[in-house]
């Protein structure tokens, strides 16, 4: 059953960005200033191109928010796109130059983006109507509902954070029980890449000081988690009810995220049994309580108490100065794909979207547990239930 969702419109060189997130309670507080860092934080991040110094995400709420408090309807907001003041003329709504829309067609796809497959799809002859809407410029869009349903899980004690884990072949150490919270709680925002261990920074901005030489990009990993999440979210009697599924979903939906596993997800394919799984003890003190937490706070789709930890794996851009080879979508000659301005990497950017992700699923997947219309409400439904896990 799902409470929460949210729809984004908008391109990336259009007017703005827009959003609508439905199934907030009423009377949760919404601090902008938390807003706009989670937006800050998207647009930070060495190895990005020169749209980030363009840009000034901000959010403008324009309803479903009176004085600083949600009133449980439909919650719009606008980011705007600085970038628009020179794109008007190609990529206005109402009325665009068609001699400035020519100049800027794409008919050379670019391998890996969603160029081709949308221009068969929407049979558009001109590309830049799918990689509009393709890009990852959407993305804030995204943290900016993430950032609202992270006040709600905020508000309950659920925190969220990320930490990128490698960039190309430059891995984070990781220590001998592998990924953790506590990782995460040493993330420094501030610093370049936002690695999870600042030993190979200078490795990775070496590496991706190479690429922007070479005209190349570069993907990576980023672990996400979420701690003081109750047990008992999700369900394991639906498919689609499944809180690693959801979350597994909600990942790959960032542009250029291709694997995501949960917890030890991909090193337990390689093991036995005995040594995948976290043993269940109890003191009276703490309940049920585990030793190890290799299922990354997910059993049967539920929660169960544990931290969630969830690794992205992103792909390269497929962006590179160098155009890969394609074909001319008018002439089918063999062409260079077309160099459009870009990033060589936007892995430490990827982490706060996912971030926004994780928080959106978890959001509803709490709401669906707790109901209830207003805050007050939900925390009685909350205690409720966190009372009756206690006494099991
Ligand atoms: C993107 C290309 C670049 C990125 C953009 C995603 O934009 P532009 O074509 O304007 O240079 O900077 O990311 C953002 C604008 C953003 O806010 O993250 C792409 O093709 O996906």
């Amino acid at each position: 059953m799902r409470r929460l969702s949210f729809t984004t419109a908008g391109e990336s060189h259009g007017p703005n960005l827009t959003v609508i997130l439905s199934g907030l309670p009423a009377g949760l507080k919404v601090q902008t200033e938390l807003l706009n860092d989670d937006l800050a934080r998207r647009q930070h991040g060495y190895g990005r191109g020169g749209r980030m110094k363009i840009e000034r995400d901000a959010a403008v709420l324009t309803g479903g928010i009176r004085g600083g408090e949600t009133l449980g309807g439909p919650i719009s907001l606008e980011v705007q796109n600085r970038d628009f003041a020179v794109w008007e003329p190609v990529m206005s709504p109402v009325r665009i130059d068609p001699d400035a829309a020519r100049k800027r067609a794409l008919t050379s796809p670019r391998p890996g983006h969603a160029d081709l497959a949308g221009g068969l799809k929407y049979r558009r002859r001109d590309l830049r109507d799918i990689l509009e809407r393709a890009s990852a410029r959407e993305s804030a869009a995204r943290v900016a509902a993430g950032s609202l349903c992270r006040m709600l899980l905020l508000h309950f004690g659920i925190q969220i954070r990320s930490g990128v884990l490698s960039i190309g072949s430059v891995r984070c150490p990781l220590p001998k029980g592998g990924v953790s919270f506590s990782l995460l709680s040493d993330v420094d925002e501030s610093s370049p890449l936002r690695l999870v261990d600042r030993t190979v920074e200078a490795d990775a901005i070496r590496l991706i000081d190479l690429g922007f030489k070479e005209g190349d990009t570069l993907g990576g990993s980023i672990l996400v988690g979420a701690r003081g999440v109750p047990p008992g979210l999700g369900s394991h009697v639906a498919w689609d009810e499944k809180l690693d599924g959801r979350i597994a979903q909600a990942m790959l939906s960032i542009p250029s995220v291709k694997a995501v596993s949960l917890g030890d997800g991909i090193e337990n394919a390689f093991r036995f049994g005995s040594e995948a799984h976290d043993a269940i003890e109890f003191d009276p003190r703490h309940g049920f309580t585990r030793p190890t937490n290799r299922a990354g706070g997910l059993e049967g789709g539920i929660t169960n108490g544990q931290d969630i930890l969830v690794t992205l794996f992103q792909k390269p851009i497929s962006t590179l100065r160098n155009g890969l080879p394609s074909v001319d979508i008018e002439t089918k000659e063999p062409v260079r794909a077309q160099y459009e301005r870009s990033d060589v990497t936007a892995v430490p950017a990827c982490g706060v979207i996912g971030e926004a992700m994780l928080a959106l699923i978890l959001a509803d997947a709490f709401l669906a547990k707790t109901g209830g219309d207003s805050l007050e409400e939900v925390a009685e439904n909350y205690q409720a239930f966190m009372a009756a896990q206690r006494a099991y």
